[in-house]
């Protein structure tokens, strides 16, 4: 049984060998002298030497000079040996433990080597493995050229280093030779890199499985140039990432039994729609705006646009521009982009008047009026922008059909780029549902880590008893759970016309009095805490409502169904006569949740691969590695979790003839040269006593 830290990982194993000796986690003693690693309050961790040991408390000099006592079980020892370069697979660690891990990033990223893998020994595919891909915050070109892209192309999984290429060379490798769909998700906090590193998915797929010189607009042309536009329209400067999604996205690229791509989805889930009308400074509202107003004269003149500060939907955030980023520049490109994926110019015309005219409807004042229902228009009027402007994304429904989707494709690799964990100041209805989604991939992630692992081990048929690990489906439970979780009473509150948000978050303090993933802050009366498998989260519930409800009034429905344009008018069909009545009430919560449950759906059908992206440092610069932030998003994206599961079983995996090599010198008589390496190992382990191995042929 392992003792909860301190475990030695020999495992630098040849795959050519299915031998191995299993060593399960041992604790190693600590002497005068030793160099270990001990707990820092700044820095997390910091390194020194042992001067005294007394019983369980160690005396450490650390390197920062100081001398610091503490307990042993707090003390984890370090690899005098460990290049200082790193490594780039993190199970050729000596030691797998928190303070090795943080040490061997941060001495890559400090040599721009920005990726590494974090894999559990056993696997010897590239499935399930993770690659950790730290946000250099600075261009570095080389790493992603054609030439870099050819030399993936040849290259065996791990002979290179880690890049994202690797990953996706891998899935395409996979998806040809054993058929099966394979999956990338890429995962971490805001400002991470997760869109960056899509892309570069998304460009090797498209090198690999593109034809050669195609007369038409090829579709894998297409697939790449749908992320300029759907990145002009969704994306916003934020306080976390200049170029935040405010959307989460899963692209599908099908192929077909040669490899080559032949059709192509996007789904998209979850614009945040209240930007439109709301803007803290200083972010921005979503870039397609900040475009147009910058657009040639022509176009400016024809939409009446002009200088964004004259827009109230602009001008309550006092950030116009973006370093390095010229809007006009943008704006062209994103036309050039819609030609490509298939937009043509009366569309592309039909949408920038579409987003104009939220600019100019923004500037309407609504008086306070005499009469009593006059009241009502500011609501309402603040609802139908937000339908409006979050339909534009409808666009997505244009790529598609413009890209064409390939039905009898039996291969797929999908990419996924979602918003990763938040938690601000205050956090509403949109970080809810982000957090959601996050919980259902790291419920994903923890399923398929451990049961691969579980595999191998049955496989292998090594003694194992099932460890249950940090299982969040008890937070799942509290949200989606029907009837009874968060998200049906935040229906049931929506439907009834008296409900506010304070009853809404009455109810849920009852419901959930004794749950231990919910409590109620002390000093509020309407918020509510969950605590995520990434940290406690404060939710106000105040627009939790109105944001959870999603109709337009029914005047404007009639007015905009009547449109002239066809764009604006097809954004908003007549309603059926049974939903235009209340009773088919339709939540954005309850839609999401499907949503959600259908991609789940999709991705378990298929071999993922793992992508983490770690953000070094707030200030968005480069050269900068905040150990404590680095290790919080390892745990949080639950990097230190697989890396837990690993070690309460056998971590250490070493073939026969390396484990005598390197320990033969404990005992050199077992070397009598009579016996086969399986019988040396044997007398060998006996001969020093280990424990917790076992041994298998
Ligand atoms: P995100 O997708 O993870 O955040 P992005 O992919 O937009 O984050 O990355 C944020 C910024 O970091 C980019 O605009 C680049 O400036 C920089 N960056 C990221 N990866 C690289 C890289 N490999 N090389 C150079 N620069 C990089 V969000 O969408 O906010 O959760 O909702
Ligand atoms: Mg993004």
């Amino acid at each position: 049984k392992n003792s909860g830290q301190c475990f030695k990982n020999q495992a630098a194993i040849d795959w050519n060998l299915s031998l191995y000796i299993l060593v399960q986690a041992t604790t190693t003693s600590l002497a005068v002298g030793s160099l270990v690693w001990v707990e820092d309050s700044d820095i997390a961790w910091i390194d020194g030497e042992v001067m005294q040991v007394n019983g369980e408390d160690i005396k450490v000099l650390c390197t920062s000079g100081k001398t610091v006592v503490v307990k042993a079980s707090n003390v984890y020892p370090k690899d005098a040996e460990a290049p200082s370069c790193g490594v780039d697979d993190m199970t050729k660690l000596a030691y797998l433990h928190e303070p090795g891990i943080l040490q061997n990033l941060k001495s890559r990223y400090d040599m721009n080597e920005i990726y590494a893998i974090a894999s559990n020994g056993f696997f010897q595919t590239y499935t399930g493995n993770i690659l950790i891909a730290v946000n250099p915050f600075r261009k570095l070109p080389h790493l992603y050229d054609s030439h870099m892209m050819a030399q993936y192309k040849g290259a065996d999984f791990g002979e290179l280093s880690p890049h994202p290429f690797a990953v996706a060379d891998a899935a395409y490798r996979l998806m040809i030779n054993e058929g099966i769909s394979q999956s990338i998700l890429v995962s971490g906090e805001s400002g991470a890199g997760k869109t960056e590193s899509t892309k570069l998915l998304m460009q090797y797929l498209a090198y690999m499985g593109g034809r050669a010189a195609a007369e038409e607009r090829t579709v894998e042309q297409k697939v790449l140039e749908s992320n300029p536009v759907l990145e002009a329209f969704g994306n916003a400067k934020t306080v976390r990432n200049n170029n935040s999604s405010r959307f989460g996205k899963f692209v599908e690229i099908q192929f077909d039994p040669r490899g080559r791509i032949s059709g192509a989805a996007v789904r998209t889930y979850l614009l945040e729609r209240s930007r439109v009308c709301q803007v803290s400074d200083p972010e921005r509202n979503y870039h397609c705006f900040y475009m147009l107003c910058a657009a040639p004269s022509e176009d400016t003149k024809r939409y009446k646009l002009g200088n964004p500060r004259a827009f109230h939907y602009l001008n309550q955030s006092n950030c116009y521009e973006l370093d390095g980023i010229d809007d006009s520049k943008e704006y062209a490109a994103t036309r050039r982009a819609m030609d490509v994926v298939g937009i043509s110019s009366e569309e592309q015309d039909a949408i920038f008047r579409v987003v104009a005219s939220i600019l100019h409807l923004g500037n309407i004042e609504f008086a306070k009026g005499k009469e009593v229902d006059s009241s009502v228009p500011k609501d309402e009027k603040s609802w139908f922008h937000l339908r409006t402007a979050a339909e534009l994304l409808m666009i997505v429904d244009k790529i598609n059909s413009s890209i064409g989707q390939d039905s009898d494709s039996k291969f797929l690799i999908g990419v996924l780029d979602i918003y990763g964990f938040e938690s601000f100041k205050t956090n509403s209805f949109e970080q809810f549902c982000i957090n959601l989604t996050n919980e259902k991939l790291q419920q994903h992630f923890n399923q398929h880590v451990f049961k691969m692992e579980q595999e191998e081990y049955t496989k292998e048929e090594i003694n194992w008893s099932y460890i249950e690990f940090v299982d969040n489906q008890d937070v799942l439970d509290l949200i989606e759970k029907k009837p009874g979780g968060i998200i049906a009473l935040l229906d049931e509150a929506c439907m009834f016309p008296r409900s506010t948000h304070e009853t809404f978050a009455q109810k849920l303090y009852q419901t959930f009095k004794n749950h231990k993933r919910f409590s109620k802050p002390k000093l509020s009366r309407s918020d509510f805490t969950i605590c995520h498998y990434a940290g406690d989260v404060t939710y106000q519930t105040e627009l939790f409502l109105d944001k959870n409800k999603d109709y337009v009034v029914a005047e404007h429905q009639a007015l905009l169904t009547a449109s002239k344009c066809s764009f604006v008018s097809g954004l908003f069909p007549p309603l059926a006569q049974e939903s235009s009545k209340s009773s088919k009430f339709s939540s954005i919560g309850s839609r999401f949740k499907q949503q959600l449950l259908s991609l789940l759906e999709t991705l378990s059908s298929t071999e993922p691969h793992y992508i983490r992206c770690v953000k070094p440092n707030n200030l968005l610069k480069p050269s900068i590695f905040e150990n404590k932030n680095v290790l919080q998003q390892l745990q949080c994206g639950g990097v230190m979790e697989a890396i837990r599961i690993s070690c309460a079983g056998y971590p250490t995996k070493k073939p026969f003839v390396e484990f005598v090599d390197r320990f033969s010198l404990l005992a050199p008589e077992v070397l009598d040269g009579s016996s086969d390496e399986v019988a040396a190992c044997k007398k060998l382990l006996k001969k020093v006593g280990l424990q917790g191995y076992q041994v298998n042929v």
